[in-house]
C-alpha cells in the first residue's frame, strides 16, 4: 500500500484534530522507523512524530509505553512547577482515540504518536563545541530529574542492555557460528575486541557489588537523542526515552562521549578522519558535571574516562555482531555498513587509550 495511504489508516486510530496534509520519512534512528506528519487545523499546521515501534527488539510494547508515560508524566509536573513549557521540554505521547499510549494495528505492527517539537535539531556530529556543552547539560539535567523517580515503577525493557559481560558472550556466540561467512573480512576488529576481554566486567562488577549506584539512566544518550534549540543552541528536551533502566551514570556518561567525541558519522570509511576530539571530551565533561553537580560520586567519577572506551568497545562489538549475524538489528542502508560503523569505534576507542591519562586527569 502506497505510504501516505497507509500512515493515513494508522493515524485515524489517534486522537488528533484536523486534516492530514503529509507524512514522511524523518530522522536517523537506528531502531524505530519514525515520520513527520503534518496536519491542517483552522490556520495553523500542526507537525508530529509518528513512530513505528521495533516490535522485533521491543516484545512487550505494553511495558515499553508504560515507561514512556510514567518517565514523561513526572517530567512534565516537575516542568510545570519550575515554570516551563511541558510540550517542549519533554515528549508528549498523543493518546489514540480509546485512550491508549499506543496503537497495535491487526497484523500486530505498533505505532505511537508524540507532539513534534518545533524550531529544534537533533544534530548527527557536532558541528560547534558549545552544542555539545548543552547536550550535556541536557542529558545532566535528565539524570538529574530521574534521581527523583522512582525505579521500581519501571520494567527493565531490554535485560542486559548495557551489561558489556554479556555483551562480549553474545558476540562469541555470532562468531563461533559465523552464519554468513563473515569473520573472515574482520579478523583484525576481532582480535581488537578479544584483547580487551579485561574490560568488559569492570562496571558490571562494581553495581553488582555495589560499590558503584545504581540509577535510573537514559542509555542511549547519543547527541541526536537531544534537542537544542535551533537559535540558541540551548538544550531543548531528552528525547528516545526507550531504553529508560537502571543502569550506571557512566553509561550515560560514555555513550554521549562516543558518538559526540567522533568528528565523523558513525559510518565513515576512511578511518584517517575518524580521530577522537578530545577537546570535545572536555567540553562536554565540563557541561555534564556541572549539571549533575552534588548528585555523582567518587566512584562514578572516577570511571567516567573508562565508561567513554567502555561504551565505545560495547558498541563497536554491538555492530560487529550484528555485522556477523546478517545485518538484523541495527537498520542499514548499504552493505557493511555495520562493519563500517564498528571499524569506526574501534579507532576511537585506540585514541582514547592513548589519551586515558589525559582523559583521567580532566576529570580531576
Ligand atoms: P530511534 O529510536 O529510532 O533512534 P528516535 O525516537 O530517536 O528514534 O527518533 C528519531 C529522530 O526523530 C530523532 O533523532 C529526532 O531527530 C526526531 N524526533 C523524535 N522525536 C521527536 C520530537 N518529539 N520532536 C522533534 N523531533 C523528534
Ligand atoms: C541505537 O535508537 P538509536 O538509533 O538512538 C541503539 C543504541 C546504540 C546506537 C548506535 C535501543 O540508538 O544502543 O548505541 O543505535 N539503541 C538501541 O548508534 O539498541
Ligand atoms: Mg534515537
Amino acid at each position: 500500500m502506497e505510504l501516505f495511504k497507509e500512515l493515513k489508516e494508522v493515524l485515524q486510530n489517534f486522537d488528533i484534530d484536523g486534516t492530514l496534509i503529509s507524512a514522511s520519512p524523518y530522522g536517523f534512528g537506528h531502531i524505530n522507523t519514525t515520520y513527520l506528519v503534518v496536519y491542517e487545523n483552522g490556520d495553523k499546521p500542526m507537525r508530529y512524530i509518528l513512530q513505528k515501534i521495533n516490535t522485533s527488539l521491543f516484545k512487550s510494547v505494553d511495558e515499553l509505553m508504560s515507561n514512556i508515560a510514567l518517565v514523561t508524566d513526572f517530567n512534565r509536573e516537575r516542568i510545570i512547577k519550575r515554570g516551563g513549557n511541558p510540550d517542549r521540554e519533554s515528549l508528549t505521547v498523543i493518546k489514540t482515540k480509546s485512550g491508549e499510549n499506543y496503537y497495535r494495528r491487526e497484523d500486530g505492527e505498533c505505532f505511537r504518536v508524540f507532539i513534534f517539537i518545533e524550531n529544534t535539531v537533533a544534530y548527527q556530529t557536532v558541528t560547534k563545541p558549545k552544542d555539545f556543552y548543552y547536550s550535556a547539560i541536557a542529558f545532566g539535567s535528565f539524570s538529574n530529574l530521574l534521581a527523583e523517580f522512582d525505579a521500581s515503577k519501571l520494567y527493565e525493557i531490554l535485560p542486559n542492555f548495557h551489561n558489556t559481560k554479556v555483551r562480549y558472550q553474545n558476540f562469541l556466540a555470532a562468531l563461533e557460528k559465523d552464519e554468513f561467512d563473515r569473520a573472515k573480512d574482520c579478523q583484525k576488529e576481532i582480535e581488537f575486541i578479544k584483547a580487551r576481554e579485561h574490560y568488559y566486567s569492570k562496571i558490571v562488577d562494581l553495581l553488582e557489588s555495589g560499590k558503584m549506584p545504581l540509577k535510573v539512566t537514559h542509555n542511549d544518550t547519543k547527541l541526536n537523542n537531544v534537542l537544542l534549540d535551533d537559535k540558541t543552541g540551548e538544550p531543548v528536551a531528552v528525547i528516545d526515552l526507550d531504553t529508560i533502566m537502571p543502569g550506571s551514570l557512566c553509561y550515560d556518561f560514555g555513550d554521549s562521549i562516543r558518538f559526540g567525541c567522533n568528528p565523523c558519522d558513525e559510518d565513515e570509511k576512511d578511518l584517517s578522519k575518524v580521530n577522537f576530539r578530545l577537546d570535545l571530551y572536555e567540553m562536554y565533561l565540563k557541561g555534564y558535571l556541572e549539571a549533575v553537580g552534588e548528585r555523582i560520586t567518587d566512584i562514578e567519577k572516577e570511571n567516567l574516562a573508562f565508561g567513554s572506551i567502555l561504551m565505545t568497545i560495547e558498541c563497536g562489538m554491538r555492530f560487529l555482531t550484528d555485522y556477523l549475524s546478517g545485518d538484523t538489528y541495527f537498520r542499514t542502508h548499504r552493505p557493511g555498513q555495520n562493519l563500517d560503523r564498528a571499524r569506526t569505534q574501534l579507532k576511537l576507542v585506540s585514541d582514547m587509550e592513548k589519551i586515558f591519562n589525559q582523559m583521567n586527569a580532566l576529570v580531576k
